[in-house]
């Protein structure tokens, strides 16, 4: 155990035959338990309600996933906090509410990081208790600091280092924006030093091909919102210029990001194998650019989107034979879960509507990404440890928010003083041994929120945003005094029954007041 301490005491003492001095080693342990297990968290990106076999998902093979479902603890009512990444990402990382934080809002390439170093997250926590801590793939939560611009060529600091994870290997925010490179424990992987990067999301940088100028070098066709720079054939949100030696391939990335994480388990087995890991493994699966690896390409019926969960769930296949491999299945604890709800068209022409057939990515649910309707929050969430789970599946409320509060009950520590409150600890109903969660669940759609309680949900005045179909945006207005749902019996949110009852649309109303004043 790394964060063992050693106290040498030195006690002397006399006898009749001679004077000893003893050496006494004490050991003390530090805070993990013996017993603690390694922690994954596998955090795929747009994936819905529906997309799983396990879920219902239909025209995708899913196997990995439902087996690990089948031996762990399915849920059925767990939630991200919001219905876009940024906001998701940093709730499940801080244990707060993204709407506390004005700055958790889709975040452009170059953003600076929106969690404060100050803030206690589950990495830094689980590091503090003795774990070693890893994040692969998807970043999305800023790198940098505000007070100057970052320099792409130098150390890019804070980020993920100075929020807890020892080692990291991920992107800077999405695939389908610049830049498109990997940046591994804080510097760009495979830079050349006379080809340095510059990112610009307001402007032109350099005179290289965009997705207006030269739409015959794409992959796959663009809206206007993602026809900035093409890198690898494809155009992205913004623009960028040098680096070339450097820029990802689509193609590669499932592949990269696995290695990856498979190289820093295999390592971190070999030499500390006493010592508990955390590994936030967040791959690009199924946000767009959609461009699929060929020996995937075509491995599902329902085109590409459907070939990313194929190689999604080859991915967590993969990674679970090699924790088999070194011997530690049996004791890692493994969430896969989503950042929010799916989304078919989201900017690029991949055929994810025109070929669905009968796949409904958010299974029974209503809307998705974006959207206040539980198709935006509402996701898959799977928890499986060999050793203790019970498996089942559950029905019990439960949030990413609370993830810090469980780990925390697991590791037989209090959270830290000053970390995100949110979180409730559902340690219990992650392993199965309660079907009790949470009372009640406040969802995010850019900004906007809802709350779910019980069997309740309400959506307060406002309104809703969805993506309608190619190209397309539709807003629903919610009118005074909002909408009431009854999801035990309407789960597809189309009875809006507030006027029948006034009384609870009142007291879910008051929960959002209490929690979000103003
Ligand atoms: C949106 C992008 C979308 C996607 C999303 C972030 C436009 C019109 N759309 O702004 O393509 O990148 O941001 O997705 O720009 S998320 O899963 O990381 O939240
Ligand atoms: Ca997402």
């Amino acid at each position: 155990m790394s964060q063992m301490f050693s106290v040498v005491a030195r006690v002397s003492f006399s006898s009749a035959l001679s004077k000893i001095v003893l050496l006494v080693v004490v050991a003390v342990a530090a805070s993990v338990n013996a017993a603690s297990p390694n922690v994954i968290v596998i955090y795929g990106d747009d994936i819905g309600y529906g997309d799983f076999g396990c879920y219902g998902g239909v025209g995708v093979d899913t196997a990995n996933i439902d087996a690990l479902a089948a031996s762990g603890v399915r849920f059925t009512s767990a939630y991200c906090t919001a219905a876009t990444c940024t906001p998701s990402r940093y709730s499940l990382l801080t244990g707060e509410y993204a709407f506390r934080n004005q700055g958790a809002l889709i975040l452009p390439g170059n953003a600076p990081l929106i969690i404060s170093t100050q803030r206690p997250t589950v990495a830094s926590f689980l590091r503090d208790s003795g774990y070693a801590t890893a994040l692969v793939g998807k970043w999305h939560l800023g790198l940098g600091s505000a007070d100057r611009p970052l320099d792409w060529n130098g150390v890019i600091a804070p980020g993920p280092k100075e929020v807890g994870f020892d080692y990291s290997f991920n992107m800077a925010a999405t695939a389908d924006r610049v830049p498109s490179v990997y940046i591994e424990n804080g510097r760009v992987v495979g830079l050349d030093p006379s080809d340095p990067i510059e990112v610009n999301y307001q402007q032109m940088v350099g005179d290289e091909p965009t997705g207006i100028t030269h739409p015959e070098l794409l992959k796959v066709q663009a809206d206007e919102q993602h026809s900035c720079t093409i890198v690898n054939g494809v155009s992205r949100i913004g623009y960028m210029t040098g680096g070339q030696a450097a820029r990802f391939r689509d193609e590669d990335m499932a592949d990269t990001y696995l290695r990856k994480a498979i190289t820093f388990v295999e390592k971190h087995v070999e030499q500390k194998k006493d010592q508990p890991f955390f590994l936030y493994y967040a791959p690009n699966e199924n946000h767009v650019p959609r461009v699929i690896h060929p020996r995937f390409a075509g491995s599902s019926g329902i085109g590409p989107r459907g070939d990313a969960l194929a190689v999604f769930d080859w991915c967590v296949g993969r990674l679970i034979e090699e924790l088999k491999r070194v011997g530690v299945y049996e004791n890692t604890l493994i969430v896969v879960t989503s950042d929010n709800g799916p989304v078919l068209f989201d900017g690029y022409w991949d055929g994810a509507i025109s070929r669905q057939g009968e796949h409904r990515a958010a299974g029974p649910f209503r809307g998705g990404k974006y959207s206040r309707w539980e198709g935006g929050t509402r996701v898959p969430m799977i928890v499986s440890w060999p050793e203790r789970s019970k498996p089942q599946v559950s029905d019990a409320i439960i949030s990413q928010v609370d993830l810090f509060a469980s780990l925390a009950s697991l590791v037989g520590k209090p959270m830290p003083e000053n970390a995100g409150a949110d979180g409730v600890d559902v340690l219990s109903a992650l392993l199965g041994e309660s079907d009790w969660g949470r009372e009640f669940v406040v969802q995010e759609a850019l900004t906007q929120l809802a709350v779910r309680k019980g069997d309740w949900k309400y959506i307060p005045p406002g309104s809703i945003t969805e993506r309608g179909g190619v190209g397309i945006w539709r807003e629903t207005s919610v009118d005074e005094p909002g909408m009431l749902f009854h999801l035990a019996e309407d789960p597809g949110e189309q009875n809006n029954v507030a006027e029948q009852y006034p009384g609870k649309l009142e007291e879910l109303r008051e929960i959002i007041f209490d929690i979000a004043p103003g």
